[in-house]
């Protein structure tokens, strides 16, 4: 345990408590709290790693000093160019943070085997860093924001940027979810034998705002407890956030220090830069600082030398002029200097057996001017005038006179090709693996499973079975297979249970960095508990948010580790795609691959659960991602062909960035054989299942078709009225095919040469079969779940929706009146 320490001399506490105790008879509790606070505070406010024990600098400063003002130039420069164009951007992010990228970009990224997490609103910096490296033009400097134009987008994108971006980190929260995950799979990868990646390491650069995030800290523990130091975070503090200051009464590193200390994590501060270590010889200082509120000293920062002498120095003998203590309180913070940045990175690699989150403080918008720099409102500051470029280039001391500087726009600067500060640059890069950020995907295509782990479900089975169990049993097959067996990753929020699956944990296991440490209490039964150091399931535990984190980095392991796994995560689909779904949009901007299955599919198939289980819209919502494929699956067979083609979409040899989602039902019911000749309609969303006449046409998806094909045996028995029963498997493919097919839309070449009206059913809201409404041309009806899930009988709750065979047949009669009438 890391925060365990031993007594190591009893007697010495045993006579400070004395005393202690002696304090509070005398004085009063309040007196020893205070005591005991100040003691705390006054400990804990300090940089990490004093000047005195820096290690030597291994660069060469004054390069990286000229090499970071360009990059600062730069980023503001292209800024206030689009800024004309009224295109934005942000100035304040990156000016604070730039020293820890460049101490990373010289010194620590590895270009192979590392991964990095931008803030998001720092891309500003790292595009200008590739400029000076050769990597950008100015011209693709001046299209930032400007996409459409082939331009740069304005974040971390890489589904926009493919062969520069790696992990889309700007909504907030996800980069340092997403970050230890990584970290986490990087393990994986490596305790199963697929990848050494014991060289790998995962820097999280983060926004003390963005750790407000729920998602931003839902993952510390893991991170502590699968001892992943192959993970750093690095906080900037600056102490702001968009609108103000992140904590305005308190401090923002005092709190994040517990929070990480206490999730078990090593913390390394680096608050205060060089300048201030003789004031900070003052315990009464220190203990001020310790206890000034952050929005106070967001102000002081900003505040001339006279009031900050009176609001911070008072009483304090201190050997500064007011302009000397404006300087040093306005700027002075070790995130500025490379040397404290550099011996906190060292700090945190150097650090075994639990991950590293540095704390390092900077004032937001530095080297911008007094106007810029820790004012409320420069998080939206999106230009710099003629004035503020002059003085940017006093402060920074770069080569450009005032007449350049006379034009409308602030110019590029570049130190050119073969200039030392390129020269310096490149070489290092050279010697950290290569560029970064930077994407490879070098192609390596998975071959097929054997067929007859599809023909199985092709066969259908007279014992019913529901389409969550036909797909749990494929899945089971399909990782039985000699190639692509273990590259399957199986990802479950404590629900393997309920999903059929724990039949897989004695023969595939679940992943644990630890092993089994324990004896199983069910250790003799056949199915029982199993983990294992090289176990393949990622059991998650209750958090969708972790699992949808395995689930993307496993899905980009094509590109991030050149490995490509075949992750399939399973969850109660009510809670996927709405308590998620930003996960889903970045595993889609993050090029993911894989299946996502959407369990106990429905709003009236899982029985008793009620309005919070209910899924009624999942597949409404999945329509709205661009990368994904949705599939309702009626049958099992479905299921086989779906996941067949989705294999050689994703992992065949023409590869797309696409993902899956499924959505399969817990009610068992009869698998029919698959029929002849459906599998192109299967994969495109509509075939015709079952001919009845062709008098009016019955379109269902999922469990729906059994109510479909019920009513339709009413139809034909009780009114002598033929209609045909279609399966819909992808009510918003069909309609992604006919918004941009060229010729004839397949569902209407599906439907081509029938009569006679159109009513649709499934286990949905309307709005999920009404996406293909504009494109049938025919009377249309929809029937559905709409409106909250509510507990009953499958039967009841389906005739409270009116979507009961008996519904659908009044739905027909009505439609077919209607029609000739
Ligand atoms: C989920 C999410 N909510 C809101 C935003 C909008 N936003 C962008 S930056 C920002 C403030 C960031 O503050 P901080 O994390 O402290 O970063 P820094 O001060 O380094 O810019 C906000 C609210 C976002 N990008 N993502
Ligand atoms: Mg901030």
């Amino acid at each position: 345990m890391v925060y365990m320490e031993t007594d190591w001399d009893p007697q010495e506490t045993a006579e400070w408590l004395e005393s202690l105790e002696a304090v509070r008879r005398q004085a009063g509790p309040e007196r020893a709290e205070f005591l005991l606070r100040r003691l705390a505070t006054s400990g804990r406010y300090l940089n990490t790693v004093p000047t005195e024990d820096e290690p030597a600098y291994p660069g060469d400063l004054a390069l990286e000093q000229r090499i970071a003002a360009y990059d600062r130039w730069n980023a503001a420069a292209m800024i206030t160019r689009g800024g004309k164009l009224g295109l934005g951007g942000h100035l304040a992010t990156y000016a604070s943070a730039a020293w820890l990228y460049e101490v990373g970009f010289n010194h620590f990224f590895h270009g192979g085997h590392d991964q990095v997490y931008f803030q998001g609103h720092a891309s500003p910096g790292i595009y200008a860093r590739a400029f000076l490296e050769g990597r950008l033009s100015e011209e693709r400097l001046d299209l930032f924001r400007r996409e459409p134009e082939g331009g740069l987008p304005s974040y971390p994108h890489p589904r926009a940027m493919p062969d520069f971006w790696q992990f889309p980190t700007v909504s907030m929260g996800l980069g340092p979810l997403n970050a230890v995950y990584q970290a986490r799979f990087n393990r994986y990868l490596h305790n199963r034998g697929i990848k050494d990646t014991s060289a790998s390491h995962v820097w999280a650069f983060l926004g003390d705002g963005e750790m407000d995030e729920p998602e931003s800290t839902a993952a510390l523990t893991l991170a502590a407890r699968e001892g992943l130091d192959n993970l750093t975070f690095v906080i900037n503090c600056n102490l702001q956030r968009l609108d103000g200051p992140v904590r305005g009464n308190t401090r923002i590193v005092q709190e994040l220090e517990s929070v990480f200390r206490g999730a078990g994590w090593n913390v390394v501060k680096a608050l205060w830069g060089r300048d201030w270590d003789d004031l900070l010889r003052s315990d009464e200082l220190v203990a001020r600082l310790a206890e000034t509120p952050d929005g106070q000293f967001q102000t002081l920062a900003a505040s001339s030398g006279d009031y900050i002498r009176q609001r911070l120095f008072h009483g304090l003998d201190v050997p500064h002029s007011d302009e000397e203590l404006r300087r040093i309180v306005s700027g002075s913070r070790a995130g500025h200097e490379p040397r404290k940045v550099y011996a906190a990175y060292r700090r945190a690699l150097e650090h075994q057996g639990v991950p590293t989150v540095i704390l390092v403080q900077t004032v937001k918008g530095w080297t911008l001017g007094a106007g810029v720099e820790s004012r409320n409102a420069n998080h939206q500051m999106k230009k710099l005038t003629q004035d503020e470029f002059r003085a940017m280039r006093d402060r920074l001391d770069l080569p450009v006179s005032d007449a350049e500087l006379a034009g409308d726009l602030p110019p590029y600067l570049h130190p050119g090709p073969g200039s030392p500060e390129v020269e310096y640059a490149l070489e290092r890069r050279r010697a950290l693996g290569g560029p970064l950020p930077g994407r490879t995907v070098t192609h390596h295509p998975l071959p097929d499973p054997d067929e007859r782990h599809f023909s199985r479900l092709a066969k259908g089975s007279a014992q019913p079975v529901a389409t969550t169990m036909a797909f749990v049993r494929l899945v089971k097959d399909l990782m039985r297979e000699p190639e692509t067996g273990r590259r399957w990753v199986p990802i479950v929020p404590d629900e393997a249970r309920t999903f059929g699956m724990e039949s897989l944990f004695p023969t595939a296991k679940i992943y644990s960095p630890l092993g089994q440490r324990y004896d199983a209490v069910d250790r003799e039964l056949l199915l029982s508990y199993t983990e294992a150091t090289d176990g393949q399931i990622l059991l998650e535990g209750i958090t969708e948010a972790g699992s949808m984190a395995s689930f993307t980095a496993a899905a980009s392991s094509y590109a991030t580790h050149g490995e490509p796994m075949i992750p399939f995560y399973i969850f109660y689909s009510m809670f996927g795609w709405q308590r998620t779904g930003d996960q889903m949009w970045a595993l889609a901007d993050q090029l993911g691959r894989g299946f996502l299955v959407g369990a106990t599919a429905g709003r009236t198939t899982m029985t008793g659960e009620g309005l919070q289980h209910a899924d009624g819209h999942s597949q409404l919502l999945a329509s709205a991602n661009p990368a994904c494929l949705a599939y309702d699956p009626a049958f099992a067979y479905e299921v086989g062909v779906i996941v067949r083609d989705g294999l050689r979409r994703m992992y065949g040899p023409a590869a797309e960035d696409v993902f899956y989602y499924l959505t399969v039902y817990n009610e068992p019911m009869p698998q029919p054989a698959m029929p002849e000749g459906v599998e192109e309609g299967i994969l495109k969303g509509i075939y015709r299942y079952r001919e009845g006449g062709g008098q009016a046409h019955l379109l269902s998806s999922g469990t729906a078709i059994h109510w479909a094909l019920e009513a339709q045996r009413l139809l034909e028995e009780e009114y002598g009225l033929g209609v045909d029963v279609w399966s819909v498997t992808s009510w918003s493919e069909l309609r992604r095919d006919a918004m941009t097919a060229t010729g004839v839309p397949y569902l209407r070449q599906a439907m081509a040469g029938t009569r006679g009206p159109v009513i649709a059913v499934s286990d949905w809201m309307r709005a999920v079969p009404d996406q293909i409404a504009p494109f049938v041309q025919r009377p249309w009806t929809s029937l559905g779940t709409d409106g909250f899930g509510l507990s009953g009988t499958r039967e009841s709750v389906r005739e409270h929706f009116g979507v009961d065979p008996r519904s659908i047949a009044d739905a027909v009669l009505k439609a077919v009146e209607e029609a000739e009438g």
